[in-house]
């Protein structure tokens, strides 16, 4: 599994960064996963190309795309992540075949659980924290959710939403095995230091 994941939103660039920099410059600095996630992505064949140049900038980390299995498949990526909305995993699981992981983004205990016995192999958990997207994802639900999914699954559940250098030691500390992130590695002057800064405090 991974236990520091950046997901991509151009949006949120500093000026004069690249998509391709900042991936690199995470990765470098021991994020472990990467999913591919952008809200405005053009045309599938743009997104596949997109997804290709990617995939080379995450080095070693684990390259996951939001949503779209024939874009996971054709890149060559090592699974898909799936929201509420998308389809089931085990329908992308007949697309990707047995090896791929798919993941999913849970609001809820009982959407958790639902996720869990669809046969995901990791959750997304959050928002934990407030984020500044925060009316896409709901009220931040707080630690204890992490408590009580991880008392009901047995599979990873990744923390995220607003998951800062000062608050992963307590998302962890609730079960989480690890934390996903947009703004604390986007928002960063220095991206590779900005994850450099989560593990020490993950660990710290
Ligand atoms: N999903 P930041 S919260 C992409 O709760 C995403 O499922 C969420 O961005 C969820 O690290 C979120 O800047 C935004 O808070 C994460």
């Amino acid at each position: 599994m991974f236990s520091l994941c950046l997901v991509t939103d151009k949006k949120q660039l500093r000026p004069g960064a690249s998509l391709f920099g900042v991936v690199e410059q995470a990765e470098a600095g021991g994020v472990d996963a990467v999913i591919l996630r952008e809200k405005d992505p053009g045309t599938s064949a743009e997104l596949l190309a997109l997804a290709k140049k990617i995939k080379k900038s995450c080095g070693n980390a684990v390259f996951l795309i939001n949503g779209r299995c024939d874009i996971a498949v054709a890149a060559g990526a090592d699974g898909v992540h799936l929201s509420e909305n998308s389809i089931s995993p085990g329908a992308a699981k007949k697309i990707l075949g047995k090896s791929k992981l798919i993941g999913k983004s849970c609001h809820s205990l009982a959407s958790a659980i639902k996720a869990y016995r669809a046969g995901v192999d990791y959750i997304f958990l959050g928002p934990v924290y407030f984020t500044k997207s925060k009316a896409r994802y709901g009220k931040p639900l707080g630690c204890e959710i992490i408590r009580k999914v991880v008392s009901r699954v047995s599979i990873p559940v990744i923390a995220i939403g607003g998951i800062k250098p000062a608050n992963i030691k307590e998302a962890l500390k609730a079960g989480a095995v690890g934390v996903a992130l947009i703004s604390g590695i986007f928002g960063a002057k220095n991206p590779k230091k900005a994850a450099e800064t989560y593990l020490k405090r993950a660990g710290g």
